[in-house]
């Protein structure tokens, strides 16, 4: 079955707009629909950055073949979504959050920063950019009515969103990762995990059914993965305000990028010294902002590379495994890329508590065997073969 108009059939030329936001979004305008608004096409050079050449138009294929298998680049996020899932409350939960994306993108731009914290106003109050963030994802996750309860980084406690359990959803996020560097003007980002029914304990990165993270850099994007639909889906915010598809990645591979988090643990972890030295050696491209969302990010924009935040005995673990490890895992894998926390996939680990923090690793298939061969002397992942460890 197929619904929707097929993006092909109207040319080259990208579709027309459906949302309108020419000043940014305020909070309040996180409707309760979370409806489209119509609009004009888009001032200045509007029409020309939507054109993009036939030969860019890719056609996915859905695992379950009674779904839609035609979203295309160019599609608009509301688009992509109704092809990609039958699940209107999913549709419905990940178009409000990217409302909220939208508006945070706009106030970590215009916030003010001194001193040891980053301001935005917000009606007659100052608030902190990452309450601000914080505020607006329970306010879009509320708004949805599908959320039953939603849990943040800064508040991890399960708060009851009003939405039903069943065919609805939970969902936990770190409203604002690298809020130390808004400062600095490195790219931050917002991260998120949807699990279906009123459960955030007990289950495994892998029960996700979706999960996304909202870049905020020179770019503002929001990358999407749906347990159903395959690939990690890239959609740039356009000037008008509207989230167009602009990449798909559906393989991650081999490629001499890293991105070395936690280095002060080599200090004690002499298996992570290894590591390192081994990127080094073999003349690696150093990519590491301290921002997570970017560091991992560009693995599945670039379509290769390795993201490691390792610990040692003086330097415990910092990620969460619930608000930034597993959705950001789920993200890599449905790209094509692997994740580990030296054992197993970091989507099988199950969050026995909100606040259980990992150490972790992404990226292509090698450079999982390579960390946990290095780290641990074996590799899951490994049958045969040539090793790949830096201690071969
Ligand atoms: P931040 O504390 O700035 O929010 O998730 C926490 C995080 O950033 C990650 O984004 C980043 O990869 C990591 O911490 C960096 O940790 P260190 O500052 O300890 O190196």
């Amino acid at each position: 079955m197929e619904t929707g108009i097929a993006c092909c059939a109207r040319g080259a030329y990208l579709p027309g707009v459906s949302q309108h936001s020419k000043a940014p979004v305020s909070p309040q305008s996180i409707s309760p629909s979370c409806s489209s608004r119509s609009l004009k096409s888009s001032s200045l050079f509007g029409e020309t950055l939507r054109f993009v050449p036939r030969s860019s138009l890719k056609v996915s294929k859905a695992k379950n073949p009674s779904l839609v298998t035609r979203c295309e680049i160019g599609d608009s996020l509301e688009e992509f979504l109704t092809k990609a899932t039958s699940d209107k409350g999913l549709v419905r939960v990940l178009m409000c959050m990217g409302e909220a994306l939208r508006t945070i993108a706009f106030k970590v731009r215009t916030a003010s920063c001194g001193g040891t914290a980053c301001v935005n106003s917000f009606g007659d109050e100052q608030l902190a950019v990452d309450m601000l963030a914080n505020k607006l994802l329970f306010e879009a996750l509320t708004y949805s009515h599908f959320c039953k309860y939603a849990c943040s980084e800064e508040v991890p406690e399960l708060q009851d969103m009003g939405g039903p359990t069943e065919g609805g959803f939970s969902v936990a996020f770190d409203p604002l990762d690298g809020s130390s560097i808004v400062d600095t003007n490195f790219s931050v980002g917002t991260i998120f995990g949807v699990w279906p029914g009123d459960k955030l304990i007990g289950v495994t990165g892998r029960d996700q059914v979706a999960a996304a993270m909202g870049v905020y850099g020179p770019r503002t994007t929001y990358v999407l993965a749906l347990k159903d639909y395959p690939g990690s889906h890239e959609f740039l915010l356009l000037d008008e305000g509207k989230w167009q598809h602009v990449k798909e990645t559906t393989e991650i591979g081999e490629g001499k990028l890293f991105s070395p988090g936690n280095l002060r643990a080599t200090f004690d972890n002499v298996d992570y010294d290894k590591l390192i030295n081994y990127y080094v050696k073999e003349k690696y491209t150093l990519r590491y902002t301290g921002g997570m969302v970017p560091d991992v990010n560009q693995i599945i924009v670039k379509e290769k590379g390795v993201f490691t935040n390792v610990i040692s005995p003086s330097s415990k673990a910092k990620l969460r495994l619930l608000f930034e490890v597993a959705p950001l895992g789920f993200l890599v894998e449905k790209a094509g890329g692997y994740s580990s926390d030296g054992h197993q996939s970091v989507l099988d680990k199950e969050i026995i508590n909100l606040d259980d923090r990992t150490q972790v690793a992404y990226g292509s298939k090698n450079e999982i065997i390579r960390f946990e061969e290095t780290l641990y002397g074996k590799s899951r992942l490994k049958s045969e073969g040539v090793p790949v460890g830096a201690a071969a």
